[in-house]
């Protein structure tokens, strides 16, 4: 009975899903990075609470920022799984409607909250489907174009996915506000010349209510109660030109050569003897270390590439030390011969 149990509880720990990345003109920023990663995959169940803006922990600023221009594609990648160790882009249970929404920034240690919300996309139900049914079939790609008169500065994009199949039942409390909301924000930066949109905005929380036709609504009747009503304003239509260069995404930022998530690498610092070698080494395992703690759940595949390099110094010190030759600094193409990364080396 118990294993049982246990294996309904995965299963639907399993069904719920999170933005993990994004990409700009089919680029990949990587997984987690310019992201606010949720804690998991859980749903929202409160339309009041803080956390609708950006969910759990979303309200706190990343290191990291996207560059993109008004005008551009941008995809989000959603998964079930955040590392992406299955591939499972969203349960075939969650159907529901989705939405984009964007909010101009000063800094990103503004409050999430509030008003300065403005959706830019969204779909309900169409061809027979909803919006995250085409989704799944879609491979979880969900793709958006950020409107072209945007004036440039930075925003948050704020990716979301609503889940019906609990948001009618006849066990109160849920026969209201049993609707389960996916969310995640990202940040971004959009380049753009001269754009002067200024798209009506609705505050988050308070967009939508949990009374509202699209998000009390059953989906397991005889027949679905059509046309599909999706929750929130109407989309922002660009009115102007306006427009960025197109100059397509800045991935990685030079300044952060080895990176997860919105952690960056910085460089090691030089050495010209066996324990300034070490120091080198140590300053680099410290850095491995911040990697780890800080990776989220979109996975640490960037600390074990990192951590890669520490093993490097670690055998160039041991090499060096013992051919006592480690002063003089860092020989490039010994190091190279060595099979020490041009990433850690290039900083000495
Ligand atoms: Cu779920």
């Amino acid at each position: 009975m118990r294993f049982f149990l246990s294996a309904v509880l995965a299963s639907s720990a399993a069904a719920h899903q999170m933005v993990t990345s994004i990409s700009v003109s089919g680029n990949s920023f990587g997984d987690g990075t310019c992201v606010r990663v949720p804690l998991n995959t859980d749903p929202l169940l409160s339309l009041t609470d803080k956390s609708i803006v950006c969910n759990v922990g979303g309200d706190k600023a990343v290191g990291r920022t996207c560059d993109v221009d008004a005008g551009q594609e941008i995809t989000f990648v959603w998964r079930t799984w955040p590392d992406g160790s299955r591939n499972d882009p969203i349960s075939d249970s969650h159907k529901g409607p989705c939405a984009v929404y964007m909010k101009k920034v000063g800094s990103f240690n503004d409050a999430v909250e509030g008003d300065g919300w403005f959706k830019i996309w969204h779909e309900g139900y169409e061809n027979g489907m909803f919006c995250t049914e085409r989704l799944r079939n879609n491979g979880g790609i969900m793709s958006v174009r950020v409107p072209q008169d945007l004036t440039a500065g930075g925003y948050l994009i704020r990716a979301e996915t609503l889940a019906l199949h609990q948001a009618v039942s006849t066990q109160p409390p849920q026969n209201i506000g049993g609707s389960q909301w996916y969310v995640t924000c990202v940040q971004l930066h959009v380049h753009s010349t001269g754009g002067e949109a200024r798209p009506p905005t609705v505050s988050i929380p308070g967009y939508t209510t949990p009374d509202h036709p699209g998000v009390h609504y059953d989906i397991w009747g005889h027949k679905l109660s059509l046309p599909y009503r999706i929750p929130g304003p109407e989309p922002y239509v660009p009115t102007s030109a306006g427009g960025g260069p197109r100059r397509g995404p800045v991935n990685p930022p030079k300044s952060c050569p080895v990176s997860n998530a919105n952690w960056c690498s910085r460089p090691v610092p030089g050495f010209s003897d066996e324990a300034g070698c070490y120091r080198s080494s140590g300053d680099c395992w410290a850095q491995a270390d911040t990697c780890y703690r800080e990776a989220p759940a979109t996975g640490n595949k960037g600390c074990k590439e990192w951590e890669k390099i520490c093993e490097g110094y670690n055998a160039h010190c041991a090499k060096c030390g013992a051919e006592r030759n480690c002063n003089g600094g860092f020989n490039r193409k010994r190091a190279r011969a060595r099979g020490l990364s041009s990433v850690g080396e290039e900083k000495l």
